[in-house]
């Protein structure tokens, strides 16, 4: 028979294999998988950044109780930053900043009026229950900022946002480079 260290121990390698082992710090929700298109630009920028994110649609209006249940249990279950996207009367974002003191990023999906109705509803919230809203259709941004707000409390994520900052000064000096081989008769190269 075998021992139980030996039993804990396969149990234990069994747990850091799986992936579901990892505990979500980001939860990105969105009002409908409608939505996923844009919002898949969050994930990916969180993945990148190797950082254990979760990702469901929730909807204020159509299921307004599971959004309390989600909101008032985040911070319990881990949860330190809420990246919300809506279109429409987005209500999302807001609604769940009412009810948790965890940070909530709000991405104003483009669905109608371009996107001007969801931006409204999301920026403009009454005083004492901010919500950091980003463009519209800016869901890669709000993952930027979830991370930065993680990395206050993580070295080694501020290290990798740190990187991330200089890959993109590298995209504007190759961009200048590609730019410096386009000619034109009256174009001055510096
Ligand atoms: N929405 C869903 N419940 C409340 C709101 N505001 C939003 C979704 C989506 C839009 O309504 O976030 O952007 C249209 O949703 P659907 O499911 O009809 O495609």
């Amino acid at each position: 028979m075998k021992s139980n260290v030996a039993i804990n121990i396969k149990f234990a390698r069994k747990l850091i294999n799986k992936k579901s082992a990892m505990i979500p710090k980001v939860s990105i929700i969105m009002g409908s998988t409608s939505d996923l298109t844009v919002m898949e630009g969050a994930a990916k920028i969180l993945n990148d950044l190797k950082i254990p994110f979760e990702m469901n649609a929730l909807s204020a209006h159509r299921t307004p109780e599971k959004v309390e249940v989600f909101a008032r249990s985040a911070y319990d279950r881990g949860i330190r930053v809420i990246i919300a996207g809506a279109g429409m009367a987005a209500h999302l974002p807001g609604v769940i900043a009412a009810m948790t003191p965890v940070p909530v990023i709000g991405v104003p999906i483009k669905s109608s009026l371009d996107g001007l109705d969801a931006l409204l509803a999301i920026v403009q919230m009454p005083p004492g229950i901010p919500v950091a809203t980003v463009a519209i259709n800016g869901a890669g941004n709000a993952a930027i900022l979830a991370a930065q707000i993680l990395s206050i409390a993580d070295s080694s994520l501020f290290q990798r946002l740190v990187v991330f900052k200089e890959e993109l000064k590298d995209k504007v000096v190759k961009a200048n480079q590609e730019l410096s081989e386009v000619t034109y008769e009256f174009k001055v190269n510096p």
